[in-house]
């Protein structure tokens, strides 16, 4: 079983608009709403690919009710902590004739200290049986110091593979307790080591001194360019299937999805990163969010290729 960890949720509100114009009124012409966050969307992939799947997050009021209805329609178990409130929307608009994506995130409800103690408490009760935990997204006011490190030791400690994928200072203060993967993209990897997003050499470099910090493979998004995969015995690139691009926003979920039914297998670097690039593609191919259908998947996988990459090269 794969269990994932969302401490902020969110219905995902994907909006089509036939031409943005900032300062004027528009209207929607399509709404498509998803249970998401970044960890829900793992979810929802890594059963698409066939894994049992436990979600444990938080559910606020009608949104947090929307979220466990459909998760359990899509067979995911749904371990949620009740809270108050209202759980958090996020809009991502699409622009249908540019093909542009516009998102704006909510912060999310603060979160009570009995709740965290609470999600701590299912946490270490389903850790026996999971064979890969993912924690992924930002952290909601209230969250502890070094909530993310606790569970990510506690898993360690269990020898439970752990990927954890967020920014800023929820990935800064999380790093000393050395997850086994990390997946920041291009700018997330750029602002943590302080360096230019667009310096190739400097983001390779950064993510092999990660790995020498401790962490056993850092994953580098980098959109339709495809990945990088980083660890002390590999540096490989990932290059990903040209495809007709619906919907970018949980590309990035998707990959961290196929990492993590990889990891439960056992896969090699060069198929994970392979799985990993075919999840992507297959959220990118649809419109809905963090949904990759199996079927497209098969077609990408013969399409993504790896690479070994040199330092000189990249
Ligand atoms: O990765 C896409 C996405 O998961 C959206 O579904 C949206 O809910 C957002 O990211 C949340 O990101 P955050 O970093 O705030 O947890």
């Amino acid at each position: 079983m794969i269990t994932t960890v969302t401490l902020n949720p969110a219905v995902d509100k994907l909006y089509l608009v036939d031409g943005v114009q900032e300062g004027t009124v528009m209207r929607v012409q399509q709404v498509l709403n998803t249970a998401g966050g970044k960890g829900l969307n793992v979810s929802r992939v890594a059963r698409q690919l066939g894994e049992e799947v436990t979600a444990l997050s938080f559910a606020g009021g009608h949104n947090g009710d929307f979220l466990t209805q459909g998760l359990e329609q899509t067979g995911i178990r749904s371990n949620f902590v009740s809270v108050p409130g209202e759980t958090r929307c996020c809009i991502n608009i699409r622009d249908i004739k540019t093909g542009r994506h516009t998102e704006f995130l909510e912060p999310g409800q603060p979160i009570e200290p009995a709740a965290f103690d609470e999600l701590l408490r299912r946490y270490e009760a389903i850790l026996p049986q999971s064979k890969v935990v993912v924690i992924s997204g930002s952290t909601p006011k209230g969250t502890p110091a070094d909530f993310y490190g606790k569970l990510i030791r506690l898993a360690k400690a269990a020898h439970v593979p752990v990927i954890l994928d967020t920014s800023g200072a929820a990935l800064k203060e999380a790093l000393p307790a050395n997850p086994t993967m990390i997946k920041p993209n291009r700018e997330e990897l750029a602002a943590l080591a302080g360096i230019d997003p667009e310096d190739n050499a400097a983001i390779l470099e950064a993510a092999r001194q990660l790995c020498r910090s401790g962490i056993d493979a850092v994953v580098v998004s980098l959109g339709s360019e495809g990945a990088l995969y980083i660890s002390r015995e590999a540096a490989l690139r990932g290059i990903a299937p040209k495809i007709d691009v619906q919907n970018t926003v949980g590309c990035g979920d998707s990959m961290v999805a196929g990492f993590a039914v990889s990891m439960a297998k056992g896969l090699s670097p060069e198929d994970a990163l392979c799985l990993a690039m075919a999840c992507g593609a297959a959220n990118a191919a649809d419109l809905r969010t963090g949904w990759a259908d199996p079927r497209l998947i098969e077609q990408y996988l013969p399409q993504c290729q790896t690479e070994r990459i040199e330092e000189l090269c990249w």
